[in-house]
């Protein structure tokens, strides 16, 4: 076969294209390619919501791929394990609830659940803001605002561009990146008790992860918080690397949100 290089270029920027121009409107973007948004993604995509996944990095995966302390081993418990038994990842029953996969087997099956699910996954870019709307007399967040990763780690003077949602889903982890500029540049009050950013308590496992799928919820017009966000933009503790928590709220946002949106 006779390879030219200008078409292997044409062939990558036409369907890169092609791609990102059909998510221009979305149904719900996530912010973050960590457990919880992958989880999320995975589950959306399954039930024909029509959804993008926006990460950083070049790689997704967020806090998955280190276990503890980069020793690459996940721990999840008896009532979350059915997310990665379905994503095809073995788990060994360590007894008493416990239960232990590989990280690396675990973040790369949940990748590919998500996109053989029909997630676009757009990774080496950055959300940097959030645009928000009027609707009927309520202030809603109806899209992000984006940057190709490298033009802000180059800290570059280069205009963003937008991508519409009915959906975002604050998956950031523990920098709550979405809620902290929505408030920082609106001043607009969360649905929490202080009616800010309650912030992130020290480590309390046990607690932490039934808390997690509790905090997991639209917390403000538009916006679902998922994974360690929902805890952090909630006031409550945290897990370390005890990643039940972050699958089962990401199960839980799909389900709310495919649910909303009638599929
Ligand atoms: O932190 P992360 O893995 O989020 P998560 O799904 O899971 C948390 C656990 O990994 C662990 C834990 C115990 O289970 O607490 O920490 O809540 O992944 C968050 C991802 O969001 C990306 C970031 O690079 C990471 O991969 N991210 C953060 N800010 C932005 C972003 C941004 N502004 N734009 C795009 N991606």
């Amino acid at each position: 076969m006779r390879i030219e290089e200008t078409h292997v270029s044409r062939l990558i920027t036409r369907r890169y294209f092609e791609k990102f121009d059909d998510c221009l409107e979305l149904d719900v973007a996530i912010v973050g390619g960590g457990p919880s948004g992958l989880t999320a993604a995975w589950k959306l995509a399954e039930r024909g919501v029509k959804v993008a996944l926006l990460e950083r990095k070049l790689s997704i995966g967020g806090g998955m791929w280190g276990g503890g302390m980069c020793w690459n081993v996940l721990v999840v418990q008896e009532d979350s394990r059915h997310v990665l038994a379905e994503a095809g990842v073995s788990l060994t029953d360590e007894g008493e609830g416990y239960f232990t996969a590989d990280a690396v087997e675990a973040t790369t099956s949940l990748a590919a659940k998500a996109c053989q699910a029909g997630t676009r996954i757009f990774n080496c870019l950055s959300v940097e803001d959030v645009r928000v709307r009027d609707v009927e007399g309520e202030t809603r967040v109806d899209g992000l605002v984006i940057n190709s990763s490298p033009v802000e780690m180059a800290g570059l003077h280069v205009d963003p561009l937008v991508i519409g949602c009915r959906y975002v889903m604050e998956a950031t982890g523990h920098a709550l990146e979405v809620l902290h500029t929505l408030v920082r540049k609106n001043g607009v009050r969360l649905d929490t008790p202080s009616g800010g950013i309650e912030g992130e308590k020290s480590m309390w496992a046990e607690r932490a992860e039934a808390t997690t799928p509790e905090n997991t919820r639209e917390i403000f017009p538009g916006v679902w918080v998922c994974g360690m966000a929902a805890n952090a933009s909630h006031g409550a503790y945290r897990m370390g690397p005890v990643f039940g928590g972050m699958l089962l709220s990401g199960e839980k946002a799909a389900d709310a949100i495919a649910t909303a949106l009638g599929k």
